[in-house]
């Protein structure tokens, strides 16, 4: 009987430990499921987010196919060719800013100061224009004058808040448009959205543009750069479309 009892015990206990062992099993597998679920999700997530890749790149492609007409290309050599737009003044007036975002349609900060020549062609429908950015620093002044010499327009960029340096640009300027009697001349007072900036009136004054000379074109442009990837200001598409005009005349 006392075997028996034992037996019964036993079997009790091997019942609950049979019990404990479903339960360890069910367990596993209920885990297991809740793996094999949260691996369906990740490699959902997954799918997700290499569409997201996919959708992100063409949309890459897509806005360089837009811009496919512009082509940017910083130089460390002077480039040899003759008819240029030329980006002038001094380092930190805004001239690849400027340029960017005319050649972008869109406004476009400048990310690090030029390094040497910056030529960026725009093409549009009925015209192609060449333009060469040259360094604004000391050591790439010296080639200012040999480009302006045979290039087909000057656009001579000015940080309007600058007060201090004003002087410098403007005799940077006027050296710059004795070498060449008869290159048109397009100012941009840049820089409008700060408080501090010069009205166009004032930069007139302060660049003394009506000394320029009765003979030479001359335009002068109160411009920005503000939030990247807005629309550029009317003011900038109106320049473009005279530079246009001006190097057309120029060939
Ligand atoms: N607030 C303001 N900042 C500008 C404008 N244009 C350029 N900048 C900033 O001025 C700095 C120099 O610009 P950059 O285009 O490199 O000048 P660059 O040396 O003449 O080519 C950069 O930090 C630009 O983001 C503008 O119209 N307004
Ligand atoms: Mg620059």
């Amino acid at each position: 009987m006392e075997r028996g009892k034992v037996k019964k015990k036993d079997r009790g206990k091997e019942t609950e430990r049979e019990k404990i062992r479903e339960k360890g099993k069910e367990e596993k597998r209920k885990e297991v499921e809740k793996g094999n679920e949260k691996g369906k999700e990740e490699g959902k997530r997954k799918e997700r987010e290499t569409e997201k890749e996919k959708q992100r790149f063409k949309g890459k492609e897509e806005t360089e196919k837009d811009n496919s007409s512009v082509l940017s290309k910083p130089l460390l050599e002077p480039p040899e060719k003759n008819n240029h737009i030329l980006v002038l003044g001094l380092d930190g007036a805004g001239k690849t800013s400027v340029l960017h975002s005319l050649a972008l349609n869109r406004v476009q900060h400048s990310e690090a100061p030029t390094q040497g020549f910056n030529e960026v062609c725009i093409s549009t429908e009925d015209s192609r224009m060449e333009f060469l950015e040259i360094g604004g620093s000391e050591p790439f002044r010296c080639y200012w004058e040999t480009y302006v010499s045979r290039g087909i327009l000057l656009i001579f960029v000015v940080d309007s808040a600058d007060h201090n340096r004003l002087p410098e640009a403007k005799k940077h300027l006027h050296q710059l448009i004795e070498t060449n009697p008869i290159i048109p001349l397009v100012v941009f007072a840049n820089k409008q959205d700060l408080e501090a900036a010069y009205h166009i009136t004032d930069i007139h004054e302060a660049l003394a543009l009506s000394e320029v000379g009765n003979n030479r074109k001359m335009f002068l442009f109160g411009t920005q750069v503000t939030e990247n990837g807005s629309e550029i200001p009317s003011t900038m598409q109106d320049a473009v479309d005279l530079i246009a005009h001006l190097a057309a005349d120029m060939q």
